[in-house]
């Protein structure tokens, strides 16, 4: 190859290369304060050391990421891209510093300058661009694409404001605040002025008269569509990959036209709605609302992603036919669903093809993950909003249907009940669209998140499509979670014994997860089970100094600690964890001190959001909160039983309570928490798991073993009917279940305050109980006594413990994305440097 430009060895003497030398570390630190900061050693603050040190780690990532994108290009293999309305990021540096194996370095130089990296890290802000446990899988799947040296991006959008602050009032209710991220500066973007496309919404769409499908769009508004690139390292690799956040900007930045005439609002009103686009993220997990910006949002999304690349294949000189051969393009849930009608518009309305050769790129590029069952959670848009916003997309979308249909028909000849149910477009006042349905169609396959979810999908509501398609266009891939922000990272002395004890480099086994099934034979080790508990013990001190020095409460580390932290939502139950509870505080009432003083002291914590218009979880977070207030100021109990409510649940938060739990709940109703990815967090990090039958927790204890996992509660086939038994012959709670009854009058009575106040959530389980509380609550104390039992003879419960963790393999997410490469995406590692 020819270089480009110039006197070659002038460029190669002045390119670096990734710089471990400490001496050069604190001299690009230093640097920055001085030039990029613009700042003094005089006056610099833990904020600006660390603005500098991330500046600092950047230009080392900077050289990967330069080198990895040349590599791709040159190589020009199939590439993966990940569409997610969501990436749930966390913090950055840490996780930047043990990637590029830097992190001691930067340790030394850091102190040298008269700052602690650890005082430095905890100043950076979360990016928390998602809600739970669908924006953090997206996180933890690039991070292993770069690890497995696979040539995956993400695309997604950036929002001015994550998901909100939680705040909770004195009364113990929530309040959101908004989550201003970027307004420190964040030195982990490079903002990409030179990569933009203009996107079009409203206007008027005509079909050609003799066009096979074809049409031209115009009029309407045009948004400008910027890239924000942000690096993703892999571990112990080169291969730096790349996640593209787009941002909206008016096409002009004014109208000059309404300015000249003295109509300074309408010049910038027409800046301002295009702004707003990607100006918040909607704090929904599982609810869709239909609103008119969220789907503007992932119209602008996906056309800015798809022109993208487009361009990036049309650089490599093939033709459009080779396309599925050069990109596969990952659906995370529906919300990215607009891709498949827009790569048609490019195809048909721009490319000029015809509309079966367009529909057979289209259908061999896309791959669909479907990440629930509930029905709340299924994406539908008003047919006339998306006639008003997108008129090209849904002329597309009856072409894609009629012709659809007319295969279902001719299958199964008649059935016209079949035909309604397979319909892109639901019958009603407003008709509406089904994304899930589109989805599926466009998709060459489609895959659930755990084997019991994609049964279930498979069964419940893509039932006909599977019966249409075959079996063979659906799958599972079992979600998995990134062994080094969840392990490596947010537990270092777990880690640092494990490599020690194993004699295998932890960039060895933080890539082969299942080597840390040589820990079970140390699980009857004396000596190592006390290292074990002895870290555990410092993670819980770790935790409860956080708890002090963030909340003021001093908690009890000589308890046994017991997390649930999750989105608040009645299919997670929260309200089983604090029934059960009040329970347990109702029974050490009962007890006289001799009895007590044999009883094992608990701490029981919670944390997670609700949705600010979910009524009924923000009064679950209510109740919490003043159980909380009464039961901690009980002398005869406090020792026993104390329960925190967390504030503002996050990333970070989560890497600080995650290795502390003795044990963690994941007690979804039967057949509604479609994996749960927390659950493997807790168990890698030593946590044992009381849970239903239900999601990934068959999984773990498949693998770890029964004996060390809790289940309790109803089976999923046993849902249907119980639910059915609720609304044809309801029994009241007093029979069913007379200790829940004895807590729920007890609730009601205003032993935790006002009692009417919490009537609408003690009613959801008096009524209906469609979560069945009711039917899992006896079976769930006795789980949890069984879990007091077994915490008594400590020595077994750290054998568990580690045979927990040494059978966690399967559950990390390089697992997974690897399934994806091979089963889904045909795609091939490209590591950097080694060719
Ligand atoms: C969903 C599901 C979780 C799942 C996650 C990632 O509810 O059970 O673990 O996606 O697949 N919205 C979610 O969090």
């Amino acid at each position: 190859e020819k270089w480009p430009r110039g006197d070659e060895t002038v460029w190669k003497t002045n390119m670096r290369g990734v710089d471990a030398d400490v001496g050069n570390i604190t001299k690009s630190v230093v640097n920055h304060v001085q030039t990029s900061l613009a700042r003094q050693a005089y006056n610099l603050d833990n904020l600006g050391a660390y603005q500098a040190a991330a500046l600092s780690v950047r230009d080392n990532m900077l050289v990967n990421w330069n080198e990895t994108q040349l590599h791709y290009t040159r190589k020009a293999p199939k590439r993966a891209y990940y569409l997610s309305l969501e990436f749930l990021m966390g913090r950055t540096l840490d996780n930047a510093l043990l990637n590029l194996d830097l992190k001691s370095q930067y340790k030394d130089g850091i102190n040298q300058l008269g700052f602690s990296l650890e005082d430095l890290l905890e100043e950076e802000r979360d990016a928390a661009l998602g809600n739970g446990g669908l924006g953090r899988l997206a996180a933890c799947y690039l991070d292993s694409s770069a690890s497995q040296d696979l040539p995956v991006w993400g695309y997604g959008l950036r929002y001015k404001y994550g998901i909100f602050q939680q705040l909770i009032s004195p009364e113990g209710n929530q309040l959101e605040a908004p989550d201003p991220w970027l307004d420190n500066q964040n030195p982990w973007e490079l903002p990409r002025i030179d990569v933009n496309y203009e996107v079009r919404f409203y206007g008027q769409s005509e079909r050609l008269p003799e066009g096979h499908g074809r049409a031209i769009w115009t009029g309407g508004q045009e948004v400008l569509a910027v890239a924000y690139d942000v690096m993703i390292p892999g571990c112990h690799t080169r291969n730096t990959n790349n996640l593209r956040l787009w941002e909206s900007k008016p096409k002009r930045g004014f109208d000059l036209n309404s300015f000249n005439a003295g109509n300074y609002e309408g010049a910038v009103e027409s800046s301002n709605s295009a702004a707003a686009i990607t100006s918040v993220l909607y704090p929904n997990d599982h609810t869709t609302f239909g609103k008119e910006l969220r789907l503007k949002q992932q119209y602008f999304w996906t056309a800015a992603s798809l022109a993208d690349i487009i361009r990036r294949f049309k650089n490599l000189g093939k033709s459009i036919n080779e396309f599925p051969d050069y990109v596969a393009i990952q659906l995370n849930d529906t919300h990215p669903t607009l891709a498949i009608p827009e790569l048609m518009r490019i195809l048909l309305d721009e490319e000029d093809l015809d509309w079966n050769f367009a529909w057979q790129i289209v259908t061999n590029v896309f791959f669909f993950t479907n990440h629930t069952v509930l029905p709340e959670a299924l994406e539908k848009w008003p047919v006339p909003l998306m006639e008003h916003i997108l008129p090209r997309h849904m002329q597309i979308i009856y072409d894609i249907n009629m012709i659809f249909l007319q295969a279902v028909e001719k299958k199964f000849p008649g059935d016209r009940e079949r035909l309604a149910r397979m319909s892109l477009i639901e019958e009603g006042f407003p008709k509406q669209v089904r994304m899930a349905n589109l989805a599926c169609i466009g998709s060459r396959r489609i895959n659930g998140v755990a084997e019991l979810h994609s049964q279930l999908v498979q069964t419940t509501i893509l039932k006909d499509f599977v019966e249409f398609f075959g079996v063979s266009k659906f799958g599972n891939v079992t979600n998995g979670i990134t062994p080094r922000r969840w392990l490596d990272q947010c537990n270092p002395e777990l880690s640092k014994l494990i490599s020690s004890t194993l004699k295998i480099d932890k960039s060895v086994w933080l890539k082969d997860l299942y080597k840390l099934k040589g820990l079970v034979k140390f699980a009857e080790d004396k000596g190592f089970r006390a290292e074990w508990a002895a870290i555990k013990q410092r993670n819980k001190e770790r935790l409860a100094h956080h708890i002090e020095t963030t909340l003021g409460f001093t908690v009890n580390t000589n308890a046994m600690f017991d997390v649930q932290i999750k989105r608040l939502h009645e299919y997670k139950r929260q309200t089983l964890n604090i029934l059960g509870v009040v329970h347990r505080y109702l029974e050490l009432k009962a007890m006289t001190p001799a009895q007590r003083k044999k009883i094992n002291p608990k701490v029981v914590f919670f944390a997670g959001k609700a949705a600010p218009a979910y009524y009924i979880a923000k009064l679950t977070i209510r109740l919490i909160v003043n159980v909380a207030r009464v039961i901690n100021a009980d002398p005869e109990t406090k020792d026993y039983l104390s329960l925190y409510f967390l504030p503002d649940y996050s990333v970070s938060l989560a890497e600080v309570l995650i290795p502390a739990s003795d044990i963690s709940q994941h007690i979804s109703t039967a057949g509604t928490e479609a994996s749960g990815t927390s659950n493997m967090k807790f168990c890698l990090n030593g946590g044992l798991l009381v849970g239903t039958v239900d999601g990934a927790n068959i999984e773990i204890a498949e693998e770890v073993g029964e004996e060390n996992v809790f289940f309790f509660g109803h089976l999923t086939p046993a849902v249907e009917d119980l639910r059915y038994q609720h609304v044809y012959h309801p029994v009241p709670v007093d029979e069913a279940c007379p200790a829940l009854a004895n807590v729920l009058n007890q609730i009601s009575g205003g032993l935790f305050g006002d009692g009417g106040v919490y009537e609408p959530l003690v009613n959801t389980i008096r009524q209906g109980d469609y979560y069945l509380v009711t039917d899992d609550f006896d079976s769930y104390i006795r789980a949890l006594a069984m879990v007091d039992d077994a915490y008594m003879d400590r020595d077994e419960w750290v054998k568990k413990s580690i045979n927990t963790t040494a059978n966690m393999g399967k559950f990390s997410s390089d697992r997974a994305i690897m399934d994806y490469a091979q089963e889904y995406w045909n795609l091939e590692p490209i590591p950097v440097g080694k060719d």
